[in-house]
């Protein structure tokens, strides 16, 4: 009863305020003329926070008292972004707390400019395990996050001389007021060491694990709240400290420095994110932090079980755990182990269950993105895992020989161990054994993995292989994000849209509206405004919000082949200066993303669009009508600045090379039209909006299989292709390199010899597509049309569309609601 009258549950205007002065000193220790937007910012988190733990205790306790299954999402990132104004939509307080904080003299969107992005991720992957945690809680669906809690994020990026710095990010320099660090729920991870066989008291033979190490985990959670639900689930981020006894007493009697060094090396295990994506390193330090988030979480869900009442024998009745890509597939052979070894199952009794708890997605189809681990590093780490992996494998090549009689060659491909030259553990073979469930993240890409990357266990199981496209949560994408368009959804269509997506097809009859469109116009254009401001601030370079606004946004890669479009603005260029009178619609091309430190290539990509833009930028001839910009640093919250603003989304990936897209979901949802390959989820985009309202170019994925078949030589197509080969002449001699023909040869050597992304041959399709982007842009009712169209037809790619399929195909969960307290 005390909680309901107080002023840390309350959503009145009056005791928000009064609750936020209450933080301000009590929290902070500050008084309003001394505070600054730092101190505010902290207080209102606090003061937002109380209100989010009320939903937290409640939705707690309302999972204690149930039999019902809860998802457990394994996921080494979790890119999340910023809590404040998220949490304000879901809580539905946003226009409350703008005028409450308003009434003090503050302005909330400078507040919301103070919180620190929690970067936890590098890219699509972890951005999906932030979407789906988010529709877990709207569905109601009991769901935990299990992570990592990395000290440094994905590293900052800044542009010096053109080329991409990395600096360290310290995103938790002010502290965090999201999180609430559990220590009385800390695991101890046993790790390296060797194993050795004994006889139990039954006179059975058994194998015991003697490790080398033991590191603590210890658990910080976050509330998530669903959208104007109760629920309020957690994000569990393990963080690794030094055992104090273990070090001190035990080992090290005696040897101060050296048992603070030790502690030192545990607490390394969190420090850092790897900032690669897609191309795994083979690091041992990434595989002690896969297994330490996994083995803590694992003995997480058993001491929930426990707390229950359950027995092991159910685990996988209590949980659903899902393998966001094969990052915590080491937690198949750990589940093994504690069933087989510390609980002392049968073997097929242990494996029963293993299989029915894990199902795993799949994130690639470049086959160098695999993980792989050699075997003498697996065996240091986890000699006992490495044990279970093998007995795992001989089972499964004994059902694999009598399913395909004789055929040896299908032994070797579908085997855990890689045994074609050094030897290595092929994780997503582990993952894909372990579970019953397997997914693609978009329809092309899970054709794809039956037919290609995984095709061999497709013969095997087929019943396994499910496809689930991925989605983005609109509450993030749009209601955050895009204030204005939501505010016209509102008037237009009222606002259930922000839980059921689908319900802007409601927007269709307004397509033809001259009045309509115009608002919609308006409201692009303030975005664009905003953006061009932001575009200045960080880069300097005036943009003119009038012209188009063609923007390509994600990580850095070759397959995703940003130097595509560098290709084709260079030819827009060359045609503007060979006829500078030539009617040139303008345009702003906005690149941002960052390049995997160690990615030499990548990092090149960004030096050319950098470089292009400092001649076309700056001459005069162009009088304004192209610019090229980079913004630095690419995140979730210049995400939110960057898809609102946007006109053109270029989705522009070799066929059959992006597993799915998300960037693509976010763009549509914000009136962008996509120019973009049959691709990922672009295929889907574009049956959803239709093909009139979506521009497509280049190769399927069946003609880049034929074609590369039919023997490729790109250099034919260059010669054959007058703008294309002018176009590399001019990068070549150095243009955008002040005479420098050094600088761009391995992307052109790359272009002229290998073309593994296959740029000259869907670079005369790219290159008219945009000419109908042109086209279609001087048409403004047909543009505004085609927009309009866009957001309208975008619901399927709502994440609680994907997170519903997921709980009624993969993990068998129903909604549980939560009463407050
Ligand atoms: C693995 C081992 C060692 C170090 C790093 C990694 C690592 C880290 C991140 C490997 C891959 C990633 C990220 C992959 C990723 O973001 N994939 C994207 O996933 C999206 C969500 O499904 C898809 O939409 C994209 O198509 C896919 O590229």
């Amino acid at each position: 009863d005390l909680l309901h009258a107080s002023d840390r549950t309350s959503l009145s205007k009056d005791s928000f305020k009064r609750a936020f002065i209450d933080n301000l000193f009590y929290t902070q220790g500050k008084f309003l003329q001394v505070a600054t937007h730092k101190d505010y910012y902290q207080a209102l988190a606090y003061t937002v926070r109380d209100r989010l733990l009320y939903r937290w205790v409640s939705t707690a306790t309302a999972y204690t008292g149930q039999v019902s299954r809860t998802v457990s999402y394994l996921s080494a990132e979790f890119l999340m972004g910023p809590s404040l104004g998220n949490t304000l939509i879901n809580l539905g307080i946003l226009d409350e707390v703008r005028q409450a904080v308003g009434e003090l003299g503050l302005d909330l969107t400078d507040l919301l400019d103070q919180e620190a992005e929690p970067g936890l991720g590098n890219g699509g992957l972890g951005r999906l395990a932030a979407c789906f945690i988010d529709s877990l809680a709207t569905l109601e669906l009991p769901a935990l996050g299990y992570g990592i809690r990395y000290e440094h994020g994905i590293f900052y990026q800044t542009i010096v001389d053109g080329w991409q710095v990395e600096n360290t990010d310290n995103w938790l320099r002010y502290g965090n007021p999201w999180e609430i660090r559990r220590p009385e729920w800390s695991v101890e991870v046993k790790i390296g060491g060797f194993t050795e066989t004994y006889t139990d008291t039954e006179d059975r033979h058994r194998v015991r694990w003697v490790p080398a190490k033991t590191v603590v985990g210890v658990p910080f959670d976050s509330p998530i709240p669903g959208y104007r639900v109760n629920t309020a689930n957690t994000l569990r981020l393990w963080s690794a400290e030094a055992t104090q006894s273990f070090d001190f007493e035990v080992f090290n009697r005696g040897d101060y420095l050296g048992a603070v060094n030790k502690k030192v090396t545990s607490e390394n295990l969190t420090k850092i994110l790897y900032p690669n994506d897609e191309t795994p390193q083979g690091k041992e330090l990434r595989l002690e932090q896969q297994y330490f988030f996994v083995a803590c979480s694992l003995h997480d869900m058993i001491r929930i079980l426990k707390g229950q009442g359950g027995s092991i024998e159910r685990f996988h009745e209590k949980f659903a755990v899902q393998l966001n890509d094969t990052h915590p597939a080491i937690g198949v052979a750990e589940l093994m182990r504690i069933l087989v070894d510390d609980y002392l199952l049968p073997w097929n009794d242990a494996w029963s269950i293993t299989t029915q708890t894990f199902g795993y997605t799949n994130h690639t189809l470049l086959p160098e993105a695999l993980e792989r681990w050699p075997l003498d590093l697996f065996r240091r780490l986890l000699p006992r895992h490495l044990e279970l992996i093998f007995e795992i494998n001989e089972r499964f090549l004994h059902d694999v020989r009598v399913a395909f009689l004789g055929d040896e060659a299908r032994v070797r491909a579908l085997s855990l161990i890689d045994e074609t030259g050094e030897r290595y553990v092929r994780m997503a073979h582990l993952a894909t054994v372990g579970s019953h469930a397997v997914n693609g993240v978009a329809t092309l890409h899970s054709d794809l993995l039956k037919k290609d990357v995984l095709a061999d266990f497709y013969a095997l199981s087929p019943q396994k292989f499910h496809s689930i496209t991925n989605g983005v949560t609109p509450r993030r994408w749009l209601a955050l994000a895009n204030p204005r368009l939501c505010e016209l959804f509102r008037e237009t269509i009222g606002d259930g849209w922000a839980k059921e997506l689908d319900q802007l097809r409601r927007l269709e009859r307004h397509a033809d509206d001259a009045a309509f469109a115009e608002r919609w116009r308006a409201i692009k254009l303030d975005n664009k405004r905003q953006l061009a401001d932001l575009i200045v601030q960080r880069t300097g370079i005036e943009v003119d919000p009038e012209s188009m606004f063609d923007v390509q946004v994600k990580r850095i890669h070759e397959y995703k082949r940003q130097h595509l479009a560098v290709l084709q603005i260079i030819a827009m260029y060359h045609r503007l200066k060979s006829d500078p009178n030539a009617e040139v619609l303008p345009r702003t091309f906005i690149f941002s993303g960052k390049a995997a430190p160690g990615y030499a290539i990548a990092k090149l990509m960004i030096r050319l669009i950098t470089a292009i833009g400092d001649v076309i930028n700056y001459d005069p001839e162009v009088r304004g009508r192209l610019k090229v910009v980079f913004m630095p640093n690419f995140s979730v919250t210049t995400g939110q600045r960057i898809y609102p603003g946007a006109d053109l989304s270029e989705q522009i990936s070799l066929a059959g090379k992006e597993a799915s897209g998300t960037g693509n979901m976010k763009f549509a949802m914000n009136g962008a039209l996509t120019i973009g390959t049959m691709d990922g989820a672009n295929i889907e985009i574009c049956e959803e909006v239709g093909s009139d309202n979506f521009f497509t170019f280049g190769m399927t994925a069946a003609q880049v299989e034929e074609r590369r078949r039919a023997g490729y030589d790109p250099r034919e197509v260059i010669e054959a292709n007058p703008e294309l080969h002018a176009v590399v002449e001019l990068i070549r001699n150095g243009l955008f390199s002040r005479g420098d023909t050094e600088l761009f040869k391995p992307i052109i050597d790359g272009l002229l010899w290998h073309d593994t992304y296959m740029l000259a041959a869907d670079y005369a399709s790219y290159s008219d597509c945009q000419l109908e982007v042109d086209r279609a842009y001087r048409d403004t009712a047909r543009w505004t049309r085609m927009s309009i169209l866009n957001v309208a037809r975008s619901g399927k790619f709502s994440s609680d569309r994907s997170i519903q399929e997921y709980a009624d195909k993969i993990w068998k969960v129903t909604p549980v609601s939560v009463p407050l307290l």
